[in-house]
């Protein structure tokens, strides 16, 4: 007997046996946090959080957490030399050393994925405030980059215990309408996306979802490979890039020779106006990669009738794509560093699932004009 989609998913979510509610937070380690957050204010539309710092008692590091909707970002740094967070930063230069996950039970979580052949970053840990009490674990990912598990259904406070509120009663830049992590992308290394991919599906049990080989994204000069990784609830999207051999230093090739390394590649935030959401991002000063305008001459006939105006998505340099579930509207950012390495995606989903394989050739050729002028396309 056919099972339906719903009893489909229901079996699913039984069989998880590492169920995940969403993204808790993620955490960048930069040159700069104070400055930092200032940006993810000032341009992205985040609002001031909690602190943790000297005036907390820490000696060694401090961290500015920022908000928008479900969107937490933690921006770290030393206030020491030779640090593990200045060492990470020597070598990636800004960049993401945390994408958190909100468990229900992180010991469950730590000891299922060690059980499973994780390797440690953080045994649980169990730390209180008058408000009640947080338990976190971590393991490695890809690269130095790794998962912590937050179980937060004890806890009341702004963030966690040991940082207090952050209040800035004299600068409090408005949402841009960001309002959650859709997926965010891996970079590894040559031949090493099918040991994530395992990595995802033995340790946390997540499922291959979409695959795209070098013939769905290659252009004249780069190529890649790509695998779409998603935990049962759907909830945690972790697409898996490596490089793949094309006439030229494809993108992923750049990023690991920036990055020194595997890293984080793109966070995808959510929007349910896209027009209204870059619009702002772009008057604050975001710069976003463009495509041509002919890209947009051909775009009814690609996709079909929507709901917005062809108009301005082509102002304003807005991609679309469908599939056999709806449509969505994606842009990507330049990086958001001085090297070549993370950016952001705007994404609002309109029923599709899918990735935006419609507008790879696009955008991997803009990536590459990119390239170009930096002289790194060789
Ligand atoms: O997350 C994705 O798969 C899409 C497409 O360098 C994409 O956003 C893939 C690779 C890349 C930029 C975008
Ligand atoms: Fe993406």
């Amino acid at each position: 007997m056919e099972t339906s989609t719903l009893e489909q998913q229901k079996d699913n979510q039984a069989q998880d046996f590492m169920p995940i509610n969403g993204t808790d937070y993620v955490e960048l380690y930069v040159g700069n946090s104070k400055q930092a957050a200032h940006y993810y204010k000032t341009a992205f539309g985040f609002q001031s959080l909690a602190y943790a710092g000297l005036e907390t008692g820490l000696k060694d590091r401090e961290s500015y957490v920022v908000v928008q909707d479900k969107i937490r970002l933690v921006l770290t740094s030393p206030l020491k030399s030779g640090t593990k967070i200045g060492k990470h930063i020597d070598q990636h230069g800004d960049g993401v050393k945390v994408v958190a996950l909100w468990v229900d039970d992180a010991t469950y979580a730590y000891e299922t994925a060690m059980a499973r052949g994780a390797k440690s970053y953080m045994e649980p840990t169990t730390e209180e405030d008058s408000t009640g009490k947080v338990v976190r674990s971590g393991i490695y990912t890809y690269g130095e980059t790794v998962h912590i598990f937050v179980e937060r259904k004890d806890y009341n406070g702004t963030f966690l215990p040991g940082f207090k509120k952050w209040e800035t009663p004299d600068y409090n830049p408005t949402s841009t309408g960001l309002m959650f992590v859709d997926h965010m992308v891996g970079n590894v290394g040559w031949n090493k996306m099918n040991h994530w991919v395992n990595f995802y599906e033995d340790v946390l049990g997540f499922k291959n979802i979409l695959s795209f080989d070098d013939d769905d994204i290659s252009t004249e000069y780069t190529a890649l490979m790509s695998k779409v990784m998603s935990n049962g609830n759907g909830r945690i999207k972790f697409p898996i890039n490596e490089p793949a051999e094309g006439k030229k230093k494809s993108q992923v090739e750049e990023y690991l020779d920036f990055y020194e390394g595997e890293g984080v590649q793109h966070i995808a935030v959510a929007t349910d106006d896209i027009i209204t959401t870059v619009r702002d991002l772009r008057s604050r000063g975001v710069e976003f990669l463009r495509v041509p305008e002919t890209y947009y001459d051909a775009v009814t006939d690609r996709v079909g009738k929507i709901d917005e105006d062809i108009a301005p998505l082509r102002e304003l340099g807005i991609l679309v794509d469908r599939d056999d579930e709806g449509y969505l509207l994606q842009i990507f950012t330049k990086p958001v560093e001085p090297r070549p390495t993370m950016f952001f995606e705007i994404i609002q989903r309109k029923g599709a699932k899918s990735f935006g394989k419609g507008n790879f050739k696009a955008l991997f050729e803009a990536i590459e004009r990119e390239q170009e002028v930096r002289g790194t396309l060789h």
